[in-house]
């Protein structure tokens, strides 16, 4: 029988490559984002190119309300999660503490700590029914180590840090997996929702030295997912090799 993943997210960059790759792998997918349209083209694409099933729910992960009536809507059948990838997050702004606006904070601390718990709180109560599962929560090395004006978004992602730690203790006795992937720099659509939309502060982000792509994330991901029963993958940190560290980054001029 095929297995199940639940992917958060899945209408872009890392969310979107780690869907192709599972789609590749035979799962059959619950793919979850706010924009309807490209995630019925990702699934349409995936059934017909590898011949798996879907399910498509339109969802704002921090409507705790929406979350929880639009996850128990699907078929029983659906439930039967087997991995469950936490991956809808951004950041938005990059400004001092002082400087900072508090609804950009309010969208980042909803989506990357609420709206991440939200889901995990669902979907984790059906791994733990049926006593098995794997969570793969997507990180950053900005979970790792704070960097000038990322304040509130490094904030977000030292929580995704602290509570995969977490999730591992209280999901121990259910023998379900929890690991942690935490990336550089992608390059995805993840510096342009940053700046609003400002394609060419985006692109400099990327600039002098070769980024990390969805698919090398993907790649991580499939290789925590895929090791034996017995093995967890804890926590993974993943650089382009210009990168040491959040703010050493070797740029070509
Ligand atoms: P993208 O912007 O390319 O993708 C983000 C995805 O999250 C989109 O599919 C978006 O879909 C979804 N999303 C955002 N907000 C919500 C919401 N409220 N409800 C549901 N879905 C939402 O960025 P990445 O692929 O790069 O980012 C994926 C994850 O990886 C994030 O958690 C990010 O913090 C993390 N990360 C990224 C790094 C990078 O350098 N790119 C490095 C380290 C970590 P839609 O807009 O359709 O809702
Ligand atoms: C995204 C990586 O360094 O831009 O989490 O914050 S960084």
């Amino acid at each position: 029988m095929s297995k199940i993943a639940l992917i958060t997210g899945a209408t872009s960059g890392i969310g979107e490559a780690s869907a192709i790759l599972l789609a590749q792998q035979k799962y059959n997918l619950v793919l979850i984002a706010r924009r309807t349209e490209r995630l019925e083209q990702l699934s349409q694409r995936l059934k017909t190119e590898y011949g798996i099933e879907t399910q498509t729910i339109t969802l704002d992960v921090r409507n705790n309300e929406d979350v929880q009536q639009k996850l128990e809507a699907l078929w029983e059948n659906w439930k039967a999660v087997d991995v469950l990838i936490n991956n809808a997050g951004l950041s938005q702004g990059l400004d001092p503490i002082d400087k900072g606006n508090t609804d950009d904070w309010d969208v980042m601390i909803d989506t990357n700590v609420k709206g991440f718990l939200y889901v995990t709180k669902v979907v984790s109560a059906w791994m733990v029914r049926r006593q098995q599962g794997h969570i793969v929560n997507l990180g950053s090395i900005a979970g790792k180590e704070t960097y000038l004006n990322g304040n509130v978004y490094c904030a977000t992602k030292y929580a995704v840090d602290s509570l995969s730690q977490a999730m591992r203790i209280d999901l121990l006795p259910h023998r379900i997996k929890v690991t942690a992937i935490n990336p550089g720099a992608v390059e995805t659509e993840f510096s342009e929702v940053r700046f609003k939309g400002d394609e060419e502060r985006a692109k400099k982000v990327y600039e002098g030295y070769e980024p990390l792509t969805a698919q090398d994330i993907a790649d991580a991901i499939w290789y925590a997912v895929s090791r034996p029963l017995n093995v967890n993958i804890n926590d993974m940190v993943i650089t382009p090799i210009a990168q040491a560290n959040t703010s050493h980054l070797l740029r070509k001029s």
